[in-house]
């Protein structure tokens, strides 16, 4: 019995979604997944369905519902399709949330409404080639110029990258202010001076776009500013508390689909004429990936009903991350354990949801990252 205070309004919405995600996700996945091409006409017929921006009032183009609806999509989408799942994710949490929290009313209408409503794609740029974890060794620079912002740098493994319509990154104005002296700027694709680069091969999450973005003298005008000025960083991780949970629900999403994977597996072969799920070894590790991936559970809902009050989830963003990464990893795992050949041979999406799973260690702060912050919360610097 789920009493996890899902309203009849939550339970609609997620009903929703799962038919979308099980009806025309589900069949062309694998698809998408082979050709490790993003599906631009897909992603914009879930733009139009107002799914790019659930947490964001109506009066700014949203579906203004709460966190706990956006998480309750994403389970959806994930449990299906993680590269379609993550292009959503990286559009809300990463781009339309830090426009939304720290834009001023002119940003909020010109980029903030198009994207909610899903008529733009956005994207975050935060990391480099010489700043993933250390997100405060920014290198890309920025500098007045005659009233204009010259930015000049790369930013790489940028989620949506090639096709994003407006993005917001980070950019070092003085390196000797350290963290103080990183601004937080938004960009429109066709600036002259600004470009998407090359395009990376990854191991899971195919048919999502990752690539890096070029800066060459762009000249950003003041109002491109986000936040003010010297409280770039800031902007970035407390963006990052929020996203953080999305990317939790993608490994929890990914674990439940391997769990579902493996119980329609048992449920319906043998091994030497007993059904597999007659066998205790199989019980057993459908019931510890099961009891894991509901504890996860608790900590993503938690997480996402705290950003709905408001109040600050830097540790629980982390622990939520932290843990249903790490569990969505290992739930793919145990349950290939129960599906044998067929689990890596294709038959079955095991081994997509694996490869997958494993971005979700590596994304938006690594395991260890989130040791970092979790561990600072508790003990002090
Ligand atoms: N919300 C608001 N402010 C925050 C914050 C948060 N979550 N985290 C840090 N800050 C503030 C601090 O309060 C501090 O401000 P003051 O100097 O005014 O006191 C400032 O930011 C610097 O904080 P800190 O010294 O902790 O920064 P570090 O360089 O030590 O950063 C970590 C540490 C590892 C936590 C940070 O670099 C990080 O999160 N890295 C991972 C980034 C990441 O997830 N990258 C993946 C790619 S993005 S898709």
């Amino acid at each position: 019995m789920d009493l996890m205070e899902f309203s009849k309004e939550h339970l609609e919405f997620r009903d929703e979604v799962r038919d979308f995600a099980q009806n025309r996700l589900k069949p062309i996945a694998e698809d998408l997944e082979r050709k490790a091409e993003f599906d631009y006409d897909l992603i914009m017929e879930i733009g139009r369905k107002g799914w790019f921006g659930i947490p964001i009032p109506e009066k700014y183009g949203g579906m203004g519902k709460d966190n706990v609806s956006y998480i309750l999509a994403l389970e959806e989408l994930t449990k299906v399709c993680g590269a379609t799942a993550i292009m959503v994710a990286a559009h809300c949490s990463l781009c339309v949330c830090p426009i939304y929290y720290d834009g001023n009313e002119e940003q909020k209408k010109k980029y903030l409404v198009p994207l909610a409503r899903g008529e733009k794609i956005g994207s975050f740029g935060l990391s480099e080639p010489n700043a993933g974890s250390d997100a405060g060794g920014t290198e890309t620079t920025a500098v007045l110029k005659d009233g204009k912002w010259v930015i000049n740098g790369q930013k790489r493994w940028i989620t949506n990258g090639s096709y994003a319509d407006v993005i917001v990154f980070t950019a070092q104005t003085n390196k000797e202010l350290k963290h103080h002296g990183i601004y937080s700027f938004i960009v429109e694709k066709g600036t002259p001076g600004f470009s998407p680069g090359n395009k990376e091969d990854k191991l899971g999450l195919r048919s999502s776009n990752t690539a890096e973005l070029l800066f060459d003298e762009c000249e950003l005008p003041p109002e491109n500013l986000l936040g003010k000025e010297g409280e770039g960083f800031k902007v970035f991780m407390r963006t990052l508390d929020g996203g953080r949970i999305s990317i939790g629900m993608l490994g929890l999403g990914l674990g439940e689909g391997a769990l579902e994977s493996a119980i329609e597996f048992a449920t319906t072969h043998e091994r030497k004429g007993k059904p597999l799920i007659k066998y205790q070894w199989v019980q057993k590790l459908i019931a510890d990936t099961a009891t894991e991936l509901e504890a996860a559970r608790h900590l993503i809902y938690h997480a996402a009903r705290l950003k709905d009050a408001k109040v600050d989830l830097n540790k629980e963003g982390a622990m939520a991350k932290l843990y249903a990464s790490e569990v969505g990893t290992r739930a793919c795992r145990k349950m290939m354990d129960i599906i044998g050949p067929d689990s890596i041979n294709g038959t079955y999406p095991i081994q997509r949801l694996l490869r997958d799973a494993k971005l979700m260690e590596i994304g938006e702060g690594t395991s260890e990252v989130q040791r970092i912050v979790i561990g600072r919360q508790l003990l002090g610097r």
